[in-house]
C-alpha cells in the first residue's frame, strides 16, 4: 500500500511530461525508473509466476500462438496451421514476432492475407468467438496494436519476421490471453471507404486462429534460426 502511494505521483508526473511509454531510454532517468517500478509492481501482482519466469530468463519474455484451422470453414478453403512466436525484452523492449504458417495454396500469391490480434482468447466457437480487433485505445483500423498487416505466401507458406511492433506482452495492454486471426483476404488498411474498413480492413473470412500464451525460449530459438539472416535484420512494422 505504501508503495502504491509512493508511486502514484510518479504516474501523474509521467503523464504531464508526455513521455511515451514506448521510448527506449539511453540511460535510465528517475522517471523511467518509476515507470519500470510500476510495470514491475503490475506484473508481480497480477502475474506472479510470469514475473518470476521473466527474471529467470534474462528479462526476456516469450509467447506462442499455435495456429489451427477454423473448424467452421468450407472444406475447399486452405487449412492453415503453424505458429506465431513473440519475444520482448523487459521492460523497454519492442515486440518481435516470427510468423510460420503452412497450408496456403501452392505457388506465390501476390494478394496478401491479413493477420490481426483479436479481442478474446475464446475459441469455443472456433475463430468466430475471438471477437473483433483488440482495440484498447478505441482507435480506427489499422491503428490497433495487433494490426500486423498483409502477409504473402510462397510455396504454400508464410514465413516472416517482424520487429518494432506496437503490441506488447507487458502491462495492462498485454496481448497474452488474446487471439490471433489469419484471414482469407487482403487487409485494405483502412482505405476501403466504408465502415468495416475502419474496423477490420475488410479482410474477409477467418481461415485460422489461436490463443496467445506465455512460453519458454526454445521455439523462438528454433524458428528464428530458420529465417534467412538478411530478412531478420530488416526492421519491419
Ligand atoms: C543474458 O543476457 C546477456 C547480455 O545481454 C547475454 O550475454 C547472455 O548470453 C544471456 N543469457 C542467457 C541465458 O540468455
Ligand atoms: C519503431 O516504431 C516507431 C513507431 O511505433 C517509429 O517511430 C520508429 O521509428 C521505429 N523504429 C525503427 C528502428 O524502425
Ligand atoms: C490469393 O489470396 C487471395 C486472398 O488474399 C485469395 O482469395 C486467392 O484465392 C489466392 N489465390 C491463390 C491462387 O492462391
Ligand atoms: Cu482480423
Ligand atoms: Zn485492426
Amino acid at each position: 500500500m505504501f508503495l502504491l502511494l509512493f508511486l502514484a505521483p510518479g504516474l501523474i508526473l509521467c503523464d504531464s511530461d508526455g513521455i511515451p511509454a514506448d521510448v527506449q531510454p539511453l540511460d535510465q532517468s528517475p522517471l523511467e525508473d518509476i515507470q519500470k517500478k510500476v510495470n514491475d509492481l503490475w506484473l508481480s501482482l497480477l502475474y506472479p509466476q510470469f514475473y518470476e519466469e521473466l527474471l529467470a530468463t534474462n528479462q526476456t519474455a516469450y509467447a506462442v500462438c499455435v495456429v489451427k484451422p477454423n473448424t467452421k470453414l468450407d472444406a475447399d478453403k486452405p487449412q492453415v496451421t503453424g505458429h506465431v512466436l513473440f519475444k520482448q525484452a523487459y521492460p523497454y523492449g519492442k515486440l518481435e514476432a516470427v510468423f510460420y504458417l503452412d497450408g496456403f495454396p501452392a505457388g506465390t500469391n501476390l494478394s496478401g492475407r491479413a493477420i490481426h490480434v483479436h479481442q478474446h482468447g475464446d475459441l469455443s466457437d472456433s475463430c468466430d468467438s475471438a471477437g473483433g480487433h483488440y482495440n484498447p485505445f478505441k482507435v480506427n483500423h489499422p491503428k490497433h496494436p495487433g494490426d500486423f498487416g498483409n502477409f504473402y505466401s510462397k510455396g504454400g507458406k508464410i514465413i516472416k519476421y517482424k520487429s518494432n511492433l506496437t503490441a506488447t506482452l507487458f502491462g495492462p495492454h498485454t496481448i497474452i490471453g488474446r487471439s490471433i486471426v489469419i484471414h482469407e483476404q487482403e487487409d485494405d488498411l483502412g482505405k476501403g471507404s466504408n465502415k468495416a474498413s475502419l474496423e477490420n480492413g475488410n479482410a474477409g473470412k477467418r481461415l485460422a486462429c489461436c490463443v496467445i500464451g506465455t512460453s519458454n525460449k526454445n521455439q523462438w530459438a528454433n524458428q528464428f534460426a530458420e529465417i534467412p539472416a538478411k530478412r531478420r535484420k530488416r526492421i519491419t512494422k
